[in-house]
């Protein structure tokens, strides 16, 4: 109940919500409200109480420390060993560095990296204090060839977060990245090691785009932030949070269940690319096509305008613009 009050007031940051509004949208009690808001403010959230107004989330000067992340973790496995770092050069390169102090679920976060890496060798822009960049280390037990439905479960549960706390329209491009509109908000990359019958270790690095102001450079064109579209602050944190409750709930359904059908719906409902003409891109070339489906295996169908199909694991496919 208090992260769904948190929700809602990071729904309304900056403009008042009145305790009978909060209620009603609730089903609880004013009290209940007023309890919660009180244990939210113990935790650090900056809420003010206006008389006769209600309450209004302030904007946020918050860290990533484990003591913060901690107090209002509800996971039941996921993150309970949590590394903090002021600035890395990749929190995924120090995850594999730090291969034998990490368990299964550890969590690697960083206040700034100088060394982001996204996909074939490409750079991630990190900077400090303005974004969550993460790397999740993970014991799946699964074959090497079920590494992409795990970015397909990451992209889920990211989308899911980010629609949670901001409730902007969010894409997911596959096989990695979150689109607001044309613009990169979120990337994940997932690098795997073991065996083709057992994956070893995974790990999944995400970079979430939250609070900067503006990009320079060749990415102002391709990036923005959820601060630039919402145009205000949003807390790390409450995203945070949502986000590790949802993957984990997604990662028990899946390694533990065998479910994966609610990644699936979430990915194939916001994909950027399903039913869209598209470029496959296949080193200098590029080869039009049409999107037609994710597969259950998180591989994306592609048919070619010659009729033939394929299905890509991965590589890089761009929507073709309409001229
Ligand atoms: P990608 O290869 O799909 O995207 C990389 C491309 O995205 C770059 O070439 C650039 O054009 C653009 N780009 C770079 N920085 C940003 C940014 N901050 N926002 C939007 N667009 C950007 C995507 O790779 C995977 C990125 C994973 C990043 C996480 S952060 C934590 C973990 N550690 C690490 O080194 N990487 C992962």
């Amino acid at each position: 109940m208090k992260e769904t009050i948190l929700k809602l007031l990071f729904r309304h940051a900056g403009s008042y919500l009145s305790g009978q509004e909060i209620s009603d949208e609730l089903g609880v009690s004013r009290t209940a409200v007023w309890k919660h808001i009180k244990a939210l403010q113990a935790a650090g959230y900056q809420i003010e109480t206006g008389h006769r107004k209600g309450y209004r989330l302030l904007p946020q000067e918050e860290s990533l420390l484990p003591g913060e992340i901690k107090s209002v973790l509800k996971t039941r496995w996921l993150a309970h060993q949590l590394v903090h770092l002021e600035s890395v050069d990749s929190t995924n390169i120090w995850a594999k560095k730090h291969h034998h102090e990490l368990q299964h679920g550890a969590l690697v976060l960083a206040e700034e990296q100088t060394g982001g890496r996204g996909r074939l060798g490409r750079s991630w822009e990190s900077s400090k204090g303005e974004g969550i960049w993460m790397t999740l280390v993970l014991e799946p037990g699964l074959p090497m060839h079920d590494a992409g439905k795990m970015t397909q479960l990451a992209a889920a549960a990211m989308h899911q977060a980010i629609v949670g706390v901001t409730g902007l329209p969010v894409k997911i491009k596959w096989p990695n990245d979150l689109l607001v509109g044309d613009h990169k908000i979120c990337g994940i990359l997932t690098e795997a090691s073991g065996e083709l019958t057992r994956i070893e270790r995974l790990l999944v690095g995400i970079g979430v785009n939250v609070n900067q102001q503006a990009f320079s450079g060749e990415i102002a064109a391709v990036a923005t932030s959820l601060r630039i579209m919402m145009e205000q602050p949003v807390s790390r944190v409450a995203l945070l949070m949502l986000f590790l409750e949802i993957f984990e709930k997604c990662y028990d359904d899946y390694v533990l269940h065998q479910s994966y059908g609610a990644v699936l719906r979430v990915v194939r409902e916001h994909s950027m690319l399903l039913n869209q003409p598209i470029d496959v891109i296949r080193g200098d070339q590029r080869v039009a096509a049409r999107a037609v489906s994710i597969h259950e295996d998180g591989r994306l169908e592609v048919v070619y305008e010659d009729g033939q199909s394929e299905l890509l694991a991965g590589g890089e496919v761009s929507v073709r613009r309409k001229l």
